[in-house]
């Protein structure tokens, strides 16, 4: 007996040899003398007088092998030793088969390492498309965000121009019969320069976000990318904050100027305007010396928009203003028609409920993106573009099919009737996580468990399911390929390694 890991078995400087596990010294002489003197069986590699010890198979012209020591000289050939010398006693004699197991080995091999590496071309393709997809998702994210952004802030301008319309309308009505129109205008404009008051301070606090958001941008962006757009964008937004920053001024004067005039109106209640004759040339006149104030505009909302207009930089300026200019507002006080009111009102209850459920859309949207985004798809997110496709396999009986990270059925060959065996619920692989796939809660067995499936996949070019198997009932057990597991040459022995040392031994070929 060749002893191959030579090193452990050299004899001290005092002729004898310690036992692997440290236990005691023995006569070196007395390593595979065909009686077990170490409890772990270490000191009769080359012989089967340990029950648990490991016989080592040279297997020249193959790969070295260990065996079981009670399986030496048991009168069977062990297939892992192919070199015969598994039993060298009286009761059989094997050949040496290693020569041919070799080359059958050597081939089986070399075509294992090419379909490998096609399994890992069409791997790095599957990370190469998921990483376009995330990217893709990533931008629809940040597009998706921003106009939700700008959907809620016209949502809350409608939702205002609704409620003025509805206490403007509510106010018409109760009035209806009773009061001269001018009572109802002079009601109506100071409701509509409050809405507008309002409709300024929040493009106001717009702006600012927006500010604050190409603030961050300018801040955090990749300095290292030289983006054209996005360094058009910073110097477009330099220059804006400058002009705005002056402008700003100018607009908080104004409101400044409204809010004086309020002042000064403040005895004008909207009530004693409707009860008292005597207060209603009163309440016009301060109406009146606004007028001038916005003499030639449509409104004051209109003003500040012409302002911001002329002072935001293009590529801002985008369909950003459109969206922020109040639609459909009942500008011309003059229209006091309770007709006209009314279809204005139906049609601002229109463009609310348009814009609530556009602002649902966006918002199921983001969510859906964002579930994705945060889905584990493996290491390199090599599974994700694998998501939902299926694959079948006719075992006889029944065609059984599974859908990555999906669901799993049983339909029968006999009546097509369709069984669920579950649906994706993790990865569970214990060297490497991913190579396990397990499928739970599918149809409940009758007085048994719910069905589940365990999917075991191994690297393949194709996506395929070699077999499946019922080991309790139902249990199933998938054997899949998919090139989403394999792993280079290099990475797989890195691993190999990592399990060895932890296992602290070579593998050991039990006898077939
Ligand atoms: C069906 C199939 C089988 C399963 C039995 C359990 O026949 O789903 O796979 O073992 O039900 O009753």
């Amino acid at each position: 007996m060749q002893l191959v890991e030579f090193d452990l078995y050299q004899p001290s400087k005092d002729g004898t040899w310690t036992c692997l596990d440290g236990s005691k010294a023995i006569p070196h002489a007395a390593i595979n003398d065909d009686y077990c003197d170490c409890s772990d069986g270490s000191d009769e590699p080359g012989t089967s007088a340990c029950p648990n010890s490991l016989f080592y198979c040279v297997n020249e012209g193959h790969i070295p092998a260990y065996i079981k020591s009670y399986a030496v000289n048991d009168g069977v050939c062990d297939d892992a030793c192919c070199d015969g010398s598994d039993e060298n006693g009286e009761l059989i004699s094997c050949p040496n088969r290693c020569k041919q197991v070799g080359e059958i080995y050597r081939k089986e091999q070399s075509s294992l390492k090419k379909s490998t590496e096609a399994g890992l071309n069409a791997k790095r393709q599957l990370v190469e498309d998921a990483q376009k997809q995330i990217a893709l998702w990533e931008e629809e994210q940040t597009k998706l965000e921003d106009e939700i952004i700008l959907t809620k802030s016209n949502l809350l301008r409608l939702q205002r121009e609704l409620q003025d319309l509805e206490s403007r309308t509510a106010g018409s009505t109760s009035k209806k019969g009773n009061s001269s129109s001018n009572k109802v205008k002079c009601k109506s404009s100071s409701l509509e320069v409050a809405t507008l008051k309002h409709d300024i301070v929040i493009l106001k606090k717009e702006l600012n976000v927006l500010k604050s958001i190409l603030g961050d941008m300018k801040r955090d962006h990749n300095h290292n990318f030289h983006d054209m757009a996005v360094k058009s964008a910073i110097s477009g937004y330099d220059e804006f904050v400058t002009r705005f920053t002056s402008i700003e001024a100018i607009i908080d004067d104004n409101l400044e100027n409204i809010n004086s005039h309020d002042d000064e109106e403040e005895d004008i209640d909207v009530d004693d305007v409707d009860n008292d004759d005597e207060t209603d040339t009163e309440a016009e006149a301060p109406n009146e010396e606004k007028s001038p104030q916005i003499e030639g505009k449509h409104s004051v909302v209109d003003m500040v928009l012409e302002k911001l207009d002329s002072i935001l930089p293009s590529a801002l300026k985008n369909g950003l203003l459109d969206k922020l200019q109040p639609k459909n507002v009942v500008t011309n006080a003059n229209d006091d028609t309770m007709s006209d009111e009314k279809a204005a009102l139906e049609n601002t209850r229109k463009l609310v409920r348009e814009a609530e459920d556009q602002v649902n859309t966006l918002n199921n949207g983001l969510e859906r993106l964002k579930k994705d985004l945060s889905t584990d798809y493996g290491v390199d997110k090599e599974w994700l573009k694998l998501k939902d496709v299926c694959i079948e396999k006719d075992e006889g009986e029944y065609t059984y099919s599974l859908c990555f990270l999906g669901d799993a059925y049983q339909k029968s060959n006999k009546d097509s009737t369709r069984t669920h065996l579950g649906k994706f619920a993790k990865f569970d692989g214990s060297d490497d996580l991913y190579k396990v796939h397990i499928h739970s809660h599918g149809t409940r067995c009758w007085n048994g468990p719910e069905r589940s499936v365990k999917a075991t996949i191994e690297c393949g070019l194709n996506n395929e399911i070699l077999d499946v198997s019922e080991p309790e009932k139902c249990e199933y057990h998938f054997r899949m390929l998919s090139p989403a597991v394999c792993k280079s040459v290099a990475d797989a022995e890195k691993e190999e390694t990592i399990q060895k040392d932890s296992n602290g031994k070579k593998p050991v070929h039990e006898e077939l």
